[in-house]
């Protein structure tokens, strides 16, 4: 992945001194410097196995909807991310998959020798329609997003936010392959349990990363949501959600538990995962009602000492979609499909039964 060869590792210096300083509830980038910032799928211990978290590339499978994309440049460089269908042309993914730069300039996909193509795996066999590979011919990227890392003006931090985009195909996708509803909450909360899909490099919690990325072979894992940062525009202290954050545990390793006193539940073995390269842009889905809702998407990963990459103790994250809902309407042109969280839709219904009442008391 992309961030594995440009990032170098920072050191974990500054994270006992952000603790003694009183910080607690949110963690936000520049006080987690841990991270070679690389979006995976890890799997847990043995008997769990990277093998064992691979999805079948089948129409039957909730995830056929989940891409893997190749970013390629006249130079000769090619990258790899995954993305989610949320529409028969749209495809939703991470801003840094496509900034050629650094600096949040967009890839040109119209000079030659740059392309963007995504790549289905909706059915397994080579020939296959829901194996396509199609090429963008628009691609979005948030305007607030400035590079990975980089912040607005006058914030001295690391800015993890807005790292979000959209690539619009020139041709639908299989019918094969799932579009996603997008959940729209009004707050996500510490605890909530997300299911992550990617085509990034895998491994082990006891051995960290030990397997690259591969265009056809996503793989499942999920997490819950620890901690989340507000705008960086408004300097962490205001705005909505941007980036949650969730920690890798196993072998009595909980980090966010030592250190933030954040102690959310640890996902049995075979669940409970970690992110790694190529897994950028992909999805965090919620599951609710027999369905999956796509709620982030998984944008960098982390750790407090180089011993381990990848393996328990790590953590990752991403970007919270919902606060980015109007961007993503705009750029689709509506065609993503958005919707208050169940919960809050029942409320809505319960409300207008209320006023329904009232009015006809009104009349009688
Ligand atoms: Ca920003
Ligand atoms: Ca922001
Ligand atoms: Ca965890
Ligand atoms: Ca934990």
């Amino acid at each position: 992945m992309k961030l594995l060869t440009r990032f170098t590792r920072l050191t974990a210096a500054l994270l006992p001194l952000a603790i003694g300083a009183g910080f607690a509830g949110t963690a936000h980038a520049g006080l987690l410097p841990g991270a070679s910032y690389t979006p995976l799928i890890v799997a847990g211990a043995p008997p769990d196995s990277p093998g064992a978290r691979v999805d079948a590339n089948v129409p039957t499978s909730p995830f056929s909807g989940v891409v893997s994309i190749n970013i390629r440049y006249a130079n000769g460089d090619s990258f790899i991310c995954t993305g989610t269908l949320v529409s028969k042309r749209d495809v939703v993914t991470a801003g840094h998959c496509v900034d050629s730069n650094g600096n949040g300039q967009v890839i040109d996909i119209n000079a030659p020798g740059n392309d963007v193509r995504v790549v289905f795996n909706s059915q397994p066999n080579p020939g296959d329609p829901g194996r396509a590979v199609i090429t963008a011919d628009k691609v979005s990227m948030n305007p607030n997003y400035q590079g990975f890392g980089n912040c607005p003006p006058g914030v001295n931090s690391f800015c993890v936010n807005d790292d979000v985009a959209v690539i619009h195909m020139n041709t639908d996708a299989p019918d094969t392959a799932k579009i996603y509803r997008m959940m729209n909450p009004d707050t996500v909360s510490t605890g909530t349990i997300v299911q992550f899909v990617g085509y990034g490099t895998t491994g082990t919690g006891p051995d960290g990363f030990t397997q690259g990325p591969n265009f056809r072979v996503k793989r499942l894992g999920q997490n819950v949501m620890d901690l989340f940062d507000l705008d960086d525009e408004q300097n962490f202290a205001n705005g909505p959600q941007e980036v949650w954050y969730s920690d890798f545990d196993g072998d009595g390793q909980d980090i966010f538990c030592d250190f933030f006193g954040t102690c959310t539940p640890v996902l049995p073995n075979g669940k409970e995962a970690g992110l790694g390269g190529g897994d950028s842009g992909g999805p965090s889905f919620v599951f609710m009602d027999g369905e999956y809702y796509l709620f982030g998407t998984n944008t960098f990963g982390g750790d407090f000492t180089n011993a381990n990459p990848g393996g328990f103790g790590s953590f990752s994250g991403g970007i919270i979609l919902a606060s980015y809902s109007d961007y993503l309407e705009e750029v689709t042109e509506g065609r993503i499909q958005i919707i208050p969280e169940p919960g809050s839709m029942a409320l809505v219904g319960i409300a207008a039964a209320a006023l329904l009442g009232a009015r006809r008391r009104k009349q009688a």
